[in-house]
């Protein structure tokens, strides 16, 4: 087995999801190993000594280990390119800059949102609050960016990419808690969220 990734134990990271399934739509044989973020697993020195960010996700290959997921999927669509293996990213420059633009951007905005409508909450049902007002107001800017982007319930750029996964999880953490999204960006998470990978990775899931 060529590839290792370190995903959460409960696998509700949206970062280590990202990645594993892109390491899927590959194809490429992986063990998954977990580690337990509650217990603090990630700051022991089994797992940070190699994963020098102490997060999940991380890749291991041989002696070459490395974290943050969109810089994993880049360094996999570059190692593994078409048309042996699926594109991970549109194969046009705009659309590709794109993508990662999206990528980046649901890492790094929106974190009321990441905070009120934690991945538990899409994942196992875990109960939440109304959005605070803040919060409410970068669910607005989700749903005006998102809606910018999504034109049907496919993919963003024509074939699928991995921004399309990115988008779709960010998404739900709205779709799923019942918050108001335009039917189109509904419809969108559904159809992303039924991609086998994507089910894959639930099918791994177990509440905590
Ligand atoms: N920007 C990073 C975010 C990774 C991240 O936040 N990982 C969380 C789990 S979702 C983690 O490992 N948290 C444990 C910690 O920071 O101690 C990526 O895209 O990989």
């Amino acid at each position: 087995m060529p590839f290792e990734l370190y995903v959460d134990a409960l696998h509700t990271s949206p970062y280590a999801l990202s990645v594993f399934v892109a390491l899927t739509e590959k194809g490429l044989p992986f063990a998954v190993k977990t580690v337990d973020l509650y217990s603090g697993e990630q700051k022991l020195a089994a797992f940070a000594d190699r994963a020098l960010t102490a997060r999940v996700p991380a890749l291991v290959e041989g002696d070459f280990v490395l974290t943050e997921s969109s810089a994993i999927t880049e360094y996999l669509d570059e190692s593994f390119p078409p048309p042996e293996y699926i594109a991970l990213y549109p194969r046009d420059r705009r659309q590709r800059a794109l993508a990662r633009q999206l990528q980046a951007w649901v890492r790094s905005d929106l974190v009321p949102v990441r905070v009120e409508r934690d991945t538990e909450t899409v994942f196992f049902g875990k109960a939440c609050a109304p959005l605070t007002e803040t919060a409410q107001a970068a669910a607005s800017k989700l749903v005006h960016v998102a809606s910018h982007f999504v034109q049907g319930p496919q993919h963003l750029f024509g074939d699928w990419s991995i921004a399309d996964t990115d988008l779709a999880i960010m998404l739900s953490r709205l779709v799923r808690n019942g918050d108001e999204v335009p039917a189109k960006l509904r419809e969108y998470v559904d159809f992303q969220w039924q991609r086998p990978s994507v089910q894959q990775w639930l099918e791994r899931q177990q509440p905590g």
